[in-house]
């Protein structure tokens, strides 16, 4: 407020200012150095160092110990703040005035999917015992804490493969411009990438077959999850193939994710940093990895072939089936991608390459 001082004797002046701000001058508020709270981000967690802190000023001081940028948001109670992006190795503070509650604190990064993929924890704020403390914040009073986040509910998806089918064969990625410097956030794994840009399994490489595939998949939370389904197609070679899904795969699988099982929902791939750059950037409707019993001719070939199903936004064109962009996270997500290959240590598979993968171009889940 401006007051008109011209117009006021220097009495009036004093008592206008005490009229003003009658609490700063009559009784001061101990200011309080803000808590500290620690948060570690890496793929795909993040811890803090304290589960709970008094409310009032909290600072966090956000470490990226991962390989690929992350950020901090914190959510609840009319809070919603975050860091900028937050490069590895690198940290970044945020400072917030906290009322009591629970608070969400999660990684933003990837519209959402770092947060899916278990970048997601939660900080109570408690009230301060001090009730002067308190009543200077215009608090309503002491709450009960929020109750525990209860467990995520099961969610289940069938899909069914549709459309057009083919096969992908070794050859080029299309688009090694974009996914070079990708690739380059992922270290060790590097090589095996630069080899799969020269002649991997994302090629425009393909040939039209024939098949089927249907699944059902249940998210219920990473080790929990399951899936069963059965895929049956004839490659270009005229080999009949079977592969019978019947179990979710939770261990590490290359290129960065360090996550299987059934997750929906998620943009990843591409341009994101999470899991290979070698498929266009997209959203899944579900996205799994499961271990599968595999057949070649009705002969059994392993009990533990290595599977991930994508149901995805569209990658491919119509016609010659070449892959049609690079960010195509806007498409229709109505591809199902089905890619087999052997466990580590077993022998290639006998076809193109010693993978399989297989595409049905027009599928739908429900
Ligand atoms: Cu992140």
């Amino acid at each position: 407020m401006r007051l008109p001082s011209i117009t006021l004797p220097l009495g009036g002046l004093v008592a206008a200012a005490l009229a003003a701000a009658p609490a700063r001058n009559v009784q001061p508020v101990p200011r309080r150095a803000p808590a500290d709270v620690g948060a570690t981000l890496s793929e795909w967690t993040i811890r803090l160092s304290a589960t709970s802190v008094p409310a009032g000023p909290v600072s966090f001081t956000a470490t990226n110990n991962g390989s690929i940028p992350h950020a901090l948001e914190v959510e609840g109670n009319g809070i919603e703040q975050e860091t900028p992006l937050i490069q590895p190795g690198a940290s970044a503070t945020l400072t917030l005035m906290l009322k009591p509650g629970s608070y969400e604190i999660y990684c933003p990064v990837g519209r959402d999917s770092h947060k899916k993929l278990g970048m997601e924890t939660h900080l109570k704020v408690v009230a301060v015992a001090d009730p002067a403390s308190a009543s200077t914040r215009a608090e309503p009073g002491p709450r009960a804490p929020a109750p525990e986040p209860a467990e995520p509910a099961a969610k289940w998806i069938r899909v069914t493969g549709g459309g057009p089918v083919i096969q992908i064969l070794p050859g080029p990625f299309p688009f090694p411009d974009s996914a070079g410097p990708v690739a380059q956030q992922f270290g060790a794994e590097r090589d095996a990438l630069d080899a799969q840009i020269r002649s991997g399994p994302y090629s425009n490489n393909v040939a039209p077959i024939s098949g089927r595939f249907s699944f059902r998949a249940l998210e219920r939370g990473s080790i929990r999850d399951s899936v069963n389904g059965v895929a049956e197609f004839t490659t270009q070679d005229g080999a009949r193939w079977k592969a019978v899904l019947d179990r979710v795969q939770t261990k590490d699988v290359p290129h960065h994710p360090r996550f299987g099982g059934v997750i929906m929902g998620l943009y990843y791939h591409g341009m994101t940093g999470v899991h290979t750059p070698l498929v266009p950037t997209i959203n899944s409707a579900v996205a799994l990895w499961s271990v599968a019993h595999l057949y070649r001719n009705e002969a059994l070939v392993t009990d533990n072939a290595q599977v991930h199903v994508m149901l995805l936004s569209h990658t491919r064109r119509d016609g010659d089936y070449a892959l049609e962009c690079w960010d195509c996270s806007r498409n229709k997500v109505d591809e199902l991608q089905l890619q087999i290959t052997p466990a580590a240590g077993e022998p290639p598979f006998d076809a193109p390459g010693g993978f399989l993968f297989v595409n049905w171009e027009r599928s739908r889940g429900r």
